[in-house]
């Protein structure tokens, strides 16, 4: 029988491939993996509990936030903050960022980002939902406390990002920028276990996915090419978690979209805690990951926290596909 590595044992291993690292990133890695155990306990029990529904708030991007969304992003920033390795975090929920104060006089180097529980409208159904990270290294002084350049950084810049996908089983995917893993939680040892090594995205899938109720609200050459993707037959998937989505397009193969529509004529996505992140993972991978306007996701310059995006993520001959549709069909100059 193979032995088990856990997912400790492997962020611990993996220290080694970076000459100078002093150990807080594995630090980081391994609070989030707490947190998500913390949260998945939580997911799971949901129907027990008179924990779901919606807490009658808004988020700091106008959407109504749940009990679990809030539950999630506490156990976060609690393990994050009380760790000593993170100076701040950046969340879905939260309007601004929070900075965290030095522990022990410990100059901590990181800030996390996340969404903290990703496709809400699906908790009270019993749908898969997801917890998205991405971590930074602060620009301003270890010394002080954490500020906005910290958190408006570019893709290109995370050290590090993941997600939890919280399903039939839960399962942790991350990148340190070498390479996809992921680990699968054993709920009877309590431990994420290394279940998917070096993953790969196929080149080709047989799976599109974007919300196709939106379709007369696209641009003109979006709209064309979902038709191509509906006549080579194509498989249409949408499930309203982009955790989920991506999960099984990482796997499986194919294209996610969220394009700009008349309602989010930006996009609808958050770029720093949830197109990010994903792009970081998908792009390790080998996949792409583009805005409908183009632009490789991980070079969009950051202006706000909670700035949105269209994007289109997935396998790599598929998003140049759908970039080529749009070359072709729209007036919009390629950069
Ligand atoms: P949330 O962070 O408030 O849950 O919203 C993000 C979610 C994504 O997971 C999903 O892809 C998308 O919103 C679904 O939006 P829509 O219902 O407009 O298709
Ligand atoms: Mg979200």
């Amino acid at each position: 029988m193979n032995r088990i590595i856990t997912l400790d044992e492997f962020i611990i291993h993996r220290q080694k491939d970076f000459p100078f690292a002093s150990g807080e990133l594995t630090g980081l890695l391994r609070d989030i993996g707490v947190a998500a155990k913390i949260v998945n306990r939580e997911v799971n029990k949901a129907g027990l509990l008179n924990i779901l529904g919606i807490a009658h708030q808004e988020n700091a991007t106008g959407d109504q936030v749940q009990k679990l969304d809030l539950f999630a992003n506490e156990k976060l920033i609690d393990c994050l903050k009380n760790s000593g390795e993170c100076c701040g975090v950046a969340s879905e929920e939260n309007e601004d960022f929070i900075a965290f104060p030095n522990l022990d006089n410990k100059a901590s180097k990181y800030v996390v980002v996340f969404d903290p529980l990703d496709g809400s409208s699906n908790i009270d159904v019993n749908v898969s939902v997801g917890t998205i990270f991405g971590i930074y290294r602060r620009k301003s002084d270890p010394e002080g406390i954490c500020s906005r350049e910290d958190f408006l950084q570019k893709g290109t810049e995370l050290v590090a990002a993941g997600y939890v996908l919280y399903g039939t089983s839960t399962l942790l995917v991350y990148s340190t920028g070498r390479g996809v893993n992921g680990f699968t939680l054993d709920p009877s040892i309590g431990e994420f276990c290394l279940s998917h090594t070096d993953i790969r995205i196929p080149d080709r899938g047989n799976y599109y996915s974007v919300n196709q109720g939106y379709y007369l609200k696209f641009d003109v050459e979006m709209r064309r090419y979902i038709d191509y993707c509906s006549d080579l037959n194509l498989m249409l998937r949408y499930i309203g978690s982009m955790v989920s989505d991506v999960h099984r397009i990482l796997f499986q193969g194919g294209i996610f979209l969220y394009p700009n529509t008349r309602k989010y004529p930006l996009g609808k996505l958050r770029l720093l805690y949830e197109c990010n992140p994903l792009s970081f993972i998908v792009e390790q991978a080998g996949g792409k990951a583009i805005t409908c306007q183009l632009e490789r996701i991980l070079e969009v310059d950051m202006v706000h926290l909670h700035q949105r995006a269209t994007i289109a993520i997935g396998s790599p001959g598929m998003v140049d596909e759908m970039k080529e549709f749009v070359e072709r069909y729209s007036t919009i100059v390629p950069s």
